[in-house]
Order: C-alpha cells, then structure tokens, then sequence
C-alpha cells in the first residue's frame, strides 16, 4: 500500500496530536487510531481546563446571583454565547439559545415554532438522509396534527442532492423544509445556501441540521440565512450535554416557550406568567453551565486553527480513504466520489460491520458500525449496516493506511 503522507494543506496533524491527551494511549497494546468522530469527536486541553477552571474557581449559578461568584459564573456563560454568535456568524447574539444537544434543539422547534404554525395537511419537507433527529420529532408532530412528509430522494450511493430536485419539491403545500448539512452516513455535504434560499423565495420555513457540519467546516449563517441551525458541542471538540439553536429572532420571539420553570420567566403570579425575551425565554432552568463554557472553548480552538483548513484536512483524509477502500474486494463505499465530507462508510457483501468495528478495536482503531441512526436511509439502499470511519484534525493518512492494512487481515480471516 503506498503511503501518500504529504498534505496540501497547511494543518499539521502531528502537531495537533499532541493538544488531545486522550490520543495517546493504547488499546489492546496498538495505538489508540481514533475513527469515529461522526459520533463525537476527542477534546483539547483548552476544553477541559476551561471546564476545570469553571468548577475549581468560578462554580455558582448563572443570572441568578449578585455575588463575585455568580458574576463570574453568568460572564463566562454569556461570553461563550457571543463565542458561539462570531462562529457561526449569526446576525445577533440573542439568536443563539443553548440547549442539552442537536435533538433537543430540533424537538424544540417541532414543539413550539411548528405545533403554532403547521396545520392539518400542510407538507413537511425533509430528505431520506436524515439522521432519526431530524425524522422523528417531525413524525411524532405530523401524528398529533396530520401533518404530511415528504422526502427529497436519495437516487444512488453517491446521494447527491441536486438544487432542481429540490425545487421540483418545494411546492405551495410545504411549509417547512428540514435537512442536514452533511450527511452522517454518506458524507454528502447538502448546498445549505441554495436549498434555504429556494425555500425563502417561496416563503418557506428552513431549518438546517448542522450536527455534522458546524465543528468540521466554516458556517456563515448570514450568508446561509437559514430559519434554524442546530449543532452539538461534543462534536465540535466540546463537551456532551450542550447543542445550540440558532433562530431568527423575528421567529424566536413569536414562539412559544417549550419548557416552564426558573430563569425564563419575567413575572410569575398564582394566575398567569410572562416570559422574558429570546434567547432566556427558551433556556428554562439550571442550564449546563461548565459545558457552555467547555463548547465557547472548543469553538475559540478550532476557530485558531481555521475551519477552512479543518475542512481541507477532513476532506483530504476522506479522499485517500475512498480511494484506497475503492481497490478492496467486494467493497461497496457509499457517499460522492467528490466533495466527500470527512467521514466514509462501507459494507462488505460477506463480513457484517459489527465484526469489522470489532476486528479494528483488536487493533487500536476505533471505527462505527451500524445503521447510524439512519434506518430509513439504509433500507433504501438495501442494507443493514455499514461500518464508517469518520476523522477529525488530528486524524493522519498512516492512521488510515493502518486502517487498510486491519481490513485485509479481516477480510482474509472471513475468506478462510
Ligand atoms: N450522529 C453519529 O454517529 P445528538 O445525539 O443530539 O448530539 O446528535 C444527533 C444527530 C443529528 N443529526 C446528525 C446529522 C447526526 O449525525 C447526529 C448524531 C451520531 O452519526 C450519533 S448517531
């Protein structure tokens, strides 16, 4: 196998490594070769000490206090607010709400902006690559409201959407269309700019999945002008238990709250309650205080090194990945030929993922198998599994050369 370890762009993984203590241990005595970063990603220093720091020095609650500590608690919150705004280039800061995660931020908007303006027989749009997030809560809300969905169709194992297939199904009875960024199984990256401003010229309701996206390529909300865009923290090198809605203020503040409770109140009495303004009116209670503060820290890291090139880095590995898996036999490799995302799945006809992901873990590597909370997708494409190798900044090409090397001994174990 020939190693090509030359990289075209000018992000150094070797030097990344080192920010990542996690990376360097062993599994079953191999280097640990970490694959699996579509289901999180590893987290730097700078995360866990900011999170250290939080609850060493500074640990009270927010908004509430008018004590040192609780200032300095409600300062490092609300900056990492304004941190998570410049990221994503959102329009205001007061559009940016912290929720537990992507699901929550997408039931959020299934349970307010759409139960208050979807009625019976309107159309949702979604696409058949939708992770069950973004599926789900809108089968649970068609149910309740005899809602109907459509699907934008996924044609071959490329999965390339195109802008006239959508177009083509945005028509006058749709009301909301919802998709992903990048698609968590085939690694298509959807033209988010375009799809929202088909759905805007025909005043339709967007809301763009960025669970996949936000933390491995640059995200310009104003220039995407979605309605709504969701991502997780701990996929953006932060920490689990926090995700993040970004809403339209126009929207934010027509809607109701989802959930009651301490912090997102303006006047309580025995008879009736009014809210505070967005983004408080959303985020009831006790929030994840540590984590938001762990998400604003991983956000400024990746923001130092560039999404730009995280993305080249990303996109890089996956090209050398595919091509290289591509020469295997009886492999079939889903997801495009070109402008792969950072993550590659695969099946094999006569091994099942789940002993390929076991075989790679005998090895140090650590890969998914399985239907990647995408169920209706794989039966569309007539499978079951597939395993997947996704990768990250501190990903390298000797990395997935190992990779190779483990997937011929397992298939040559199954073919004897
Ligand atoms: N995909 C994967 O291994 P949460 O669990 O709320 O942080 O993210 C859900 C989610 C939503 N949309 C997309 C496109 C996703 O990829 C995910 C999470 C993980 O692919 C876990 S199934």
């Amino acid at each position: 196998m020939a190693t090509e370890t030359a990289y075209s762009t000018t992000l150094n993984p070797e030097t990344i490594r080192r920010d990542f203590p996690i990376l360097q241990q062993k599994i079953h005595g191999k280097p640990l070769i970490y694959l699996d970063n579509g289901a999180t990603t590893q987290k730097p220093v700078e995360v866990i000490e900011a999170m250290n720091q939080y609850y060493r020095e500074d640990n009270s609650n927010v908004h509430r206090g008018i004590h040192t500590l609780s200032n300095r608690a409600t300062e490092a919150f609300e900056q990492a607010r304004d941190t998570v705004a410049q990221f994503l280039h959102a329009p205001c800061r007061e559009e940016i709400i912290f929720t537990k995660g992507t699901t929550e931020a997408i039931n959020l908007v299934a349970r307010t902006w759409a139960e208050q303006n979807l009625k019976a027989g309107d159309v949702i749009l979604l696409t058949e690559m939708e992770h069950h997030s973004n599926l789900v809560p809108w089968q649970l809300l068609a149910q309740r409201k005899g809602l109907v969905i459509r699907y934008v169709p996924v044609l071959d194992d490329e999965g390339i959407l195109t802008t006239e297939q959508v177009a083509e199904m945005l028509t006058p009875e749709v009301k909301f269309f919802a998709f992903t960024h990048i698609s968590n199984t085939l690694g298509v990256v959807n033209p988010a700019r375009e799809f929202c401003a088909l759905a805007r010229e025909r005043g339709i309701v967007t809301l763009v999945d960025g669970a996949q996206s936000a933390g491995h390529m640059a995200v310009d909300l104003n220039d995407m002008r979605p309605d709504f865009f969701v991502f997780s923290g701990h996929k953006t090198a932060g920490p689990t238990g926090v995700g993040v809605l970004y809403g339209r203020y126009e929207l934010l503040e027509q809607m109701p709250p989802f959930h009651g409770g301490g912090e997102m109140i303006d006047r309580v009495s025995f008879e009736r309650v009014t809210f505070k303004k967005p983004p408080h009116k959303f985020e009831a209670g006790t929030p994840s205080i540590a984590e938001v503060i762990g998400l604003g820290a991983s956000l400024k890291y990746l923001s130092n090194i560039g999404m730009d090139r995280i993305f080249s880095h990303d996109h890089e590995l996956a090209a050398y990945a595919d091509k290289h898996l591509r020469s295997l036999p009886g492999i079939r490799v889903l997801g495009p030929r070109t402008n792969r995302a950072g993550l590659v799945s695969f099946h094999f006809e006569n091994v099942h993922a789940h002993d390929l992901v076991t075989f790679a873990d005998m090895d140090g590597i650590a890969l998914r198998g399985g239907h990647h909370c995408t169920q209706p997708l794989m039966e569309k494409l007539g499978l079951h599994s597939t395993a997947r190798a996704s990768f990250y900044l501190y990903n390298t090409k000797e990395e997935i050369d190992h990779l190779l090397e483990n997937l011929q001994k397992t298939l040559s174990f199954f073919a004897s």
